[in-house]
This record gives structure tokens, C-alpha cells and sequence, in this order.
């Protein structure tokens, strides 16, 4: 592994966000391609440490500062990135917490683990309405729609966001994963979603069997 990409994935584990935007500008100086910059020295330290918070080796706020580094890297990268480079990313997902619910510790997780795992993530935030969900699976013709809920009392709002879509035509355009804290697999395919992750790193390798 070049030099570079090594102590990029250095930066990103101790969150250190200047770091990683100094390394990311030098590599374009030094003539990597956004793309192999995005693959070798943001992706795939990320994806490391999702196995590593899997194994219970490091915990959520470890992982959290790590993935805003991996961002800031990403912030410099997604506008150099060519629409080719765009299509060869692992596919679109929209996430968010449903109506009702407000936690979002987890979906954000979630979420820069799957831009960490080379997705393109649009986070449409919190208590979102089924509505916008839909809006935004046809604006950015999302491959993936993620829904978390942290409530038992929210949990429902699933079944609505499913039959928004539905009514919308777009049901089988797109893939539903769900998950939260109160979910489990057995809920997910009683409301008919296509997917359950019952962790971060499950999400991302759930996702990645989704679009395939
Ligand atoms: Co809330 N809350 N809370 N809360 N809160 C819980 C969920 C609760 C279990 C606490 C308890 O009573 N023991 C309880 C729910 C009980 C239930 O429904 N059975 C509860 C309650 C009752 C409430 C309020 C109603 C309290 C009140 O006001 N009376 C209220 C509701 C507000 C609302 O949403 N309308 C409320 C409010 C809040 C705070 C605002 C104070 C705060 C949220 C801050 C925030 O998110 N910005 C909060 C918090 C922090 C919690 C606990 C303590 C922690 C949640 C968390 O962030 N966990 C929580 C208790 C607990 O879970 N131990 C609790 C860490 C996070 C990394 O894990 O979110 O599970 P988690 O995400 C995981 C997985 O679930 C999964 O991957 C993530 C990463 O590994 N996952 C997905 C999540 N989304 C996914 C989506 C996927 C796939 C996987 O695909 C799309």
C-alpha cells in the first residue's frame, strides 16, 4: 500500500479531519486519481474500523470521530469525482429516522459507515414524514431506502413509508433496509422489507447484497 493511503487510514483512526484533508490534497498533488484516493485511502481504513467496532475492539464515539474524518476527506473528493467515477460507487442509499422519532445517533452511524463503504449517502434527517422519503428515493433514484427507528411507538411508521412508496410506483425500483435498537429481523419481514442490520457494519454488508 503506498505510503500515503497508509498514513491516510492513520488519520482517519485517530480523527484527526486536517490530517486527513492535508493527505488527501497531497495525494491529488501527487497525481492519484480521486477515485483511487477514495477507495484506497478513505474506504478501505473504514471499512476496517467497522470490522474492528464489530469485534468490540472500538466503540461508537471511536468510530463516530473516525468517520468525520473520513468526511472531510470525502468533501474534497466528491467534486472532483467524474460521472464515471460516480457510477462505479457501490449505489445510492436515502437514510433516515422515521416520523415520530428523533434518535439519530445510530442511523449516522449507519450512514458514514455505508459513505465509508463507498455508497453515496443522502441523509434526510429525523421524524421524517413517508412523504419525503419518497421524494427523495425519486430525486436521487436511490438503489437503497434506510429506515431506523429507536421506538417501539415508531417501529410502525415503516409499514407507511412502504406503502408511500407503493402508491408512489416506486416499490420496486428500490430496496428497503430497516433497523434500530427495538427492530429485529422478524419485524422487518413481517412489515416487508427487502432488509434487517441489526448493527453499523451488518448495514453495510446488507446493503452491499442488496445492490448486487
Ligand atoms: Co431515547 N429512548 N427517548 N433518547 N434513547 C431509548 C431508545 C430507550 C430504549 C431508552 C429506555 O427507556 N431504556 C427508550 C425507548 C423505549 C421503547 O420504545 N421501547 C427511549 C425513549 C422512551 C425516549 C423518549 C420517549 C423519552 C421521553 O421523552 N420520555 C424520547 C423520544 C423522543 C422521540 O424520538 N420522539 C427519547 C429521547 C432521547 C434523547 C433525545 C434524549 C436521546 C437521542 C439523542 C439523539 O439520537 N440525537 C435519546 C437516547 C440517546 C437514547 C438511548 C439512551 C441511546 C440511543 C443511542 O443513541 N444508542 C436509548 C437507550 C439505548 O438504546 N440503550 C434510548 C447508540 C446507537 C449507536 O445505537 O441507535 O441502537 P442505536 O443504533 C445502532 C443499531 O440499532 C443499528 O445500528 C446502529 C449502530 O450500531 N441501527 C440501524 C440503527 N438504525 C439503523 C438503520 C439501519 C440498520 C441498522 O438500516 C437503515
Amino acid at each position: 500500500m503506498n505510503q500515503i493511503f497508509t498514513e491516510m487510514g492513520k488519520s482517519i483512526e485517530r480523527g484527526d479531519a486536517p490530517g486527513v484533508e492535508k493527505l488527501v490534497r497531497a495525494a491529488l498533488e501527487e497525481g492519484h486519481s480521486p477515485l483511487e484516493i477514495m477507495q484506497k485511502g478513505l474506504v478501505a481504513p473504514m471499512e476496517e474500523i467497522g470490522v474492528r467496532f464489530r469485534d468490540g475492539e472500538l466503540f461508537v464515539p471511536e468510530v463516530l470521530v473516525a468517520a468525520r474524518a473520513m468526511q472531510a476527506g470525502m468533501g474534497i473528493l466528491k467534486p472532483l469525482l467524474s460521472e464515471s467515477d460516480k457510477a462505479s460507487r457501490a449505489g445510492t442509499v436515502v437514510i433516515g429516522t422515521v416520523q415520530g422519532d428523533i434518535h439519530d445517533i445510530g442511523k449516522n452511524l449507519v450512514a458514514m459507515l455505508l459513505e465509508g463503504a463507498g455508497f453515496e449517502v443522502i441523509d434526510v434527517g429525523i421524524d421524517v414524514k413517508p412523504e419525503v422519503f419518497v421524494e427523495a428515493v425519486k430525486e436521487h433514484k436511490a438503489d437503497i431506502l434506510g429506515l431506523s427507528a429507536l421506538l417501539t411507538t415508531t417501529m410502525p411508521a415503516f409499514k407507511d413509508v412502504l406503502a408511500a412508496l407503493e402508491e408512489a410506483g416506486l416499490r420496486s425500483q428500490v430496496k428497503v433496509m430497516v433497523g434500530g435498537a427495538p427492530v429485529t429481523a422478524e419485524y422487518a419481514e413481517k412489515v416487508g422489507a427487502d432488509g434487517y442490520a441489526e448493527d453499523g457494519p451488518t448495514a453495510v454488508e446488507v446493503a452491499r447484497k442488496l445492490v448486487s
